[in-house]
């Protein structure tokens, strides 16, 4: 599989939170760090997702919702992972910021598609955390939008709040005609 100009790598949420230590943590979640780091200057387009919640947000348990809090707007928690290279990050979206409203998608009441769209961006190649929320959700609605989508499979680890869930997860996206495959797949244009 070729990287070309049309290509662009979508980080979920490589935040702190979701880290070995922090609030939410993904098991092993670290551990894709630097296949990424490595991928990322292959890619002519880079784009990051943050999930980015008011400290009131419905999705955390003492509001009722299914999560510890996590990813508080401008905490440490909700800071993407410092080993994480930032300096091709050149479209960083924001999402989930509504007290009342989830959303586990980067492309949710985000400008994220429109963003790829005006940089010429067919497809794109989504790795992060976590495998089961949002880089499901964010693969789907890329398709949705009218993207190519490619989930890199050793770049990405699940919460597996009940076993299997990210085998599950991986189906339904195959199901909705999400590519997927390996990092070490891809090869450069020339
Ligand atoms: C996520 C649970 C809650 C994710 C976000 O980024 O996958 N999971 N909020
Ligand atoms: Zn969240």
């Amino acid at each position: 599989m070729k990287i070309s100009e049309s290509d662009a790598l979508l980080i979920v949420d490589l935040q702190n939170d979701f880290c070995p230590g922090g609030a939410l943590a993904v098991p092993r979640g670290d551990e894709i760090i630097s296949g990424i780091n490595e991928l990322i200057p292959r890619f002519k387009q880079v784009a990051a997702s943050q999930d980015w919640h008011p400290k009131n947000h419905c999705s955390f348990q003492p509001q009722g919702g299914p999560w510890p809090p996590h990813c508080i707007q401008n905490t440490r928690g909700a800071a993407l992972h410092s080993a994480l290279l930032q300096d091709r990050i050149g479209v960083r979206i924001f999402k989930a910021q509504q007290p009342d409203q989830d959303a586990y998608s980067a492309f949710e009441r985000t400008s994220l598609s429109e963003e790829l769209k005006i940089r010429k961006i067919r497809r794109i190649f989504i790795c992060g955390l976590a495998t089961d929320y949002c880089v499901k959700e964010s693969a789907l609605d890329a398709v949705k939008s009218g993207f190519l989508a490619v989930v890199l499979t050793d770049l990405i680890r699940a919460v597996n709040v009940r076993p299997g869930d990210d085998r599950k997860a991986l189906n339904q996206m195959k199901q909705a005609g999400i590519g997927l495959a390996q990092s070490s797949e891809l090869q450069e244009n020339n």
